[in-house]
């Protein structure tokens, strides 16, 4: 059911769930409102291999569980599992399989994800292949095991169709996982499209503050959930208790703070779109944003992500980045601080030239993660830096 914007309607009782969801202050001796952070490293046991909850803090964290659950509930998820990074979330699913084994990405995905898949999962004897979506179908082998998507796809902002790719998966018996960072699951909930696996790097929206690294897998398969449980442990990639009573705190705001990126980054974009030094501007929730139709299907909203093609190249870029004054020249996306950057040499140098040049990340498109400031001084901002061009 859309609403009259054409979009999902919003999640119901989504911001209560951040803030109270496995969080009543009675189920701790102290009542304390907020959750009381615990950072032993270990639990006294009652008698050997006897023990209350906890038994050692890469195994389980007080702090870690409440994290773990609420960020499933929000992904409309039963299970939930934090990891020392979004990159730690990807190895940790990498590794529920077995040499030999075959996994589909999508040809469009974060720089970091593209590196860990060719150059490290080639070493353990995982086959990987990077199609376009239209493709997938036909690249499935029998030794496929996992299709991995993102969507929003980092950097170029493609909407993948989370059902169909699900209804492939599923046909063909294969998992199917969905790396939903640039939306969140207040935007985007794929696992009520089928998806087999949520992940998300933390360390963006999720966390919003540009604070903390970490990751987190999502899903209803038990299967999945005891297999990444024992991985989580076996393989140690934890993050620390302080981290995640961060993000407990921070996903209080992370309603709040996606409208507000929406809005911004709605502004910015039609700011962008008129501007004569801009050749074209990618924004999904932009009317002119090819998929703009199949993006109002699968989600309730944008964050505040855009990228946009300069007229010029390479020195034209860097002109303009480094003329930058209120956004942040940085790597990274998602905090509340407006950020710029050029993938071909900065999230995407990683990725081969020639599979950079089929995406068009060229020395030309620009990524730009718009924040909480005023959105006027955000145009104002990159007016002044087009001009420098
Ligand atoms: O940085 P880390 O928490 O390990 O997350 C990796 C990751 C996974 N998935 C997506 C879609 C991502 O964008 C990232 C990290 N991305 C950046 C650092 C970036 O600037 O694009």
């Amino acid at each position: 059911m859309a609403d009259q914007s054409g979009y999902l309607p919003q999640p119901q009782g989504f911001a209560t769930a951040a803030i109270h969801a496995f969080q009543d202050p009675e189920q701790w001796d102290s009542m304390a409102v907020v959750a009381p952070m615990v950072s032993s490293t270990t639990f006294k046991q009652y008698s050997p291999a006897n023990f209350k909850k906890f038994e050692y803090g890469r195994s389980g964290n007080p702090n870690r569980e409440i994290l773990e659950n609420c960020l499933a509930t929000l992904d409309d998820g039963k299970y939930g599992l934090c990891w020392s990074s979004g990159l730690g979330a990807t190895t940790a699913i990498a590794s529920m399989f077995n040499a030999g084994d075959h996994i589909i990405c999508g040809d469009d995905v974060y720089g970091g994800t593209n590196r860990l898949f060719n150059k490290v999962c080639s070493k353990f004897g995982l086959e990987i292949s990077f199609v376009h979506e239209n493709s997938i179908e036909n690249a499935i082998k029998p030794n496929t095991k996992l299709i991995w998507v993102e969507s929003l796809t980092n950097p170029t902002l493609k909407v993948i169709d989370i059902k169909s790719i699900a209804d492939i998966a599923h046909k063909h018996n294969l998992l199917l996982a969905v790396d939903s960072t640039f939306l969140t699951p207040y935007f985007q909930r794929p696992l009520n499209f089928g998806a087999d696996l949520v992940i998300h790097s933390i360390s963006k929206y999720i966390n919003g503050h540009s604070d903390v690294i970490m990751g987190a897998t999502i899903t209803n398969n038990e299967e999945i959930y005891k297999q990444l449980k024992f991985l989580q442990n076996a393989m140690g990639i934890v993050p620390a208790p302080f981290d995640c009573y961060q993000v407990t705190r921070s996903i209080k705001t992370l309603a709040l703070r996606m409208k507000q990126h929406m809005k911004n980054s709605l502004e910015v974009g039609q700011f962008l779109e008129k501007h004569p030094k801009v050749e074209k501007v990618l924004h999904p929730g932009l009317p002119s944003h090819p998929q703009h139709e199949l993006f109002k299907k699968q989600t309730s909203g944008c964050g505040g992500m855009l990228t946009f093609y300069l007229k010029g190249g390479l020195a034209e870029s860097q002109k303009f980045l480094s003329s930058l004054k209120i956004f942040a020249l940085a790597e990274s996306l998602g905090g509340y601080e407006s950020l710029a950057e050029l993938p071909s040499v900065m999230t995407h140098a990683s990725v081969p030239e020639d599979q950079r040049k089929v995406l068009k990340i060229t020395d030309n498109l620009v990524r730009v993660s718009v924040g909480l400031e005023d959105p006027e001084d955000l145009i104002k901002d990159l007016k002044q830096a087009l001009e420098k061009v």
